[in-house]
């Protein structure tokens, strides 16, 4: 068994963070509330529908229509989503992936989709991004760090990947496998943790309709540091179960190992379902900071909701299952 210290990970960010872009960013956030106050005939998300940055490729989606797939609280602005990242295969700052994640090549890229498939087969990029059509989800990505954002995603069910390979009968779990390539990944010369990256998720939940395969976010297709060119998000979820940037998804029968579970198996289960009632080992789960609002640092801490506000989408996933026992 492989016993590394996490002490250094995962701790709650420091004090250092307060930057003066917190001022602006405070301002824009206040118009933006403002906005939604005052667009009392509109539904309560329409005012705030992600305005595109105009800083990458265009890749729009279609309002999903969803239940419980577009929160209607306040979008965490842009330079928060892709400035303050985990990305550990970039290092393991906050801000490295922003400065690092340029080295990522995500052409030619091609996901192989195998295991306990009838289809197996290899996808390219280009028709992964034809395979279903675009939504835009306004979903909470809650930090097991205690932090967390409100991301416009695109992307489509992960459910119609899967569907195109056929799962067989004995699939009861699905492996996610991030790209590893020493050559532009500063961070996996180090050993952090067991590269590559890999996650997983029982079958039922790699179906579940909330369970997206993002391919863009803010109308565009994802910054480098945010997965590119596409990855995983699982909003009831802990964020580190969003693997990003895949390169293989494969069925199982056997509950795959998962690089976090790996590395510190006290601390990080197989479930990670957010949970205010279950403590991580060193720090509460009961509340959040929400990125990029106003009061930075000082604002009120807001309670974290069972399945991170998710709950009567999917809490019926997990039924007569002991949430403490299987964290
Ligand atoms: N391959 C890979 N995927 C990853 C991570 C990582 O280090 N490597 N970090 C996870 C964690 S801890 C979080 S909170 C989210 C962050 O996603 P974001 O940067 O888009 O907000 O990505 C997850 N996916
Ligand atoms: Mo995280």
């Amino acid at each position: 068994m492989l016993i590394r210290s996490q002490d250094k990970d995962f701790l709650p960010p420091p004090a250092s963070e307060i930057t003066p872009r917190a001022v602006w960013q405070q301002r824009r956030q206040l118009l933006r509330l403002a906005a939604i106050a005052g667009g009392a005939s509109l539904a309560p998300w329409a005012s705030q529908a992600a305005e595109r940055p105009g800083k990458l490729a265009a890749l729009p989606g279609a309002r999903s229509s969803l239940p419980g797939a577009t929160t209607p609280e306040p979008l965490t602005p842009y330079a928060d989503v892709t400035g303050y990242n985990n990305f550990y295969e970039f290092g393991t700052d906050k801000a490295d992936p922003a400065r690092q994640a340029h080295r990522l090549k995500t052409r030619p890229w091609s996901v192989q989709v195998d295991g306990l498939v009838g289809k197996p087969r290899s996808f390219a990029i280009e028709d992964l991004l034809k395979l279903a059509g675009m939504e835009e989800r306004i979903y909470r990505l809650r930090c097991v760090e205690g932090w967390s954002m409100v991301i416009p995603w695109v992307g489509y069910p992960l459910a119609e990947l899967l569907k195109q390979v056929q799962p067989l009968g004995s699939a009861k779990y699905v492996e996610f496998v991030s790209q590893a390539d020493p050559s532009t990944m500063p961070e996996l010369r180090a050993g952090v943790l067991d590269w590559p990256y890999t996650e997983g998720l029982r079958l039922d939940e790699a179906m579940h309709p909330l369970t997206l395969l993002a391919f863009g976010l803010y109308g565009e297709v994802l910054p480098n540091q945010n997965g590119a060119p596409l990855r995983l998000v699982v909003p009831w979820k802990y964020g580190f179960k969003s693997a990003k940037s895949l390169v293989r998804i494969r069925l199982v029968e056997q509950m795959p190992r998962t690089s976090w579970n790996l590395a510190a198996p006290r601390e990080y289960g197989f479930y990670s379902n957010v949970n205010p009632e279950v403590a991580h080992p060193r720090w509460s789960q009961a509340n959040e900071r929400r990125l990029g609002e106003p009061g930075g640092l000082f604002a009120k801490r807001r309670p974290t909701q069972p399945f991170n506000g998710y709950a009567a989408q999917v809490a019926q996933l997990y039924t007569g299952m002991d949430l403490h026992r299987f964290y």
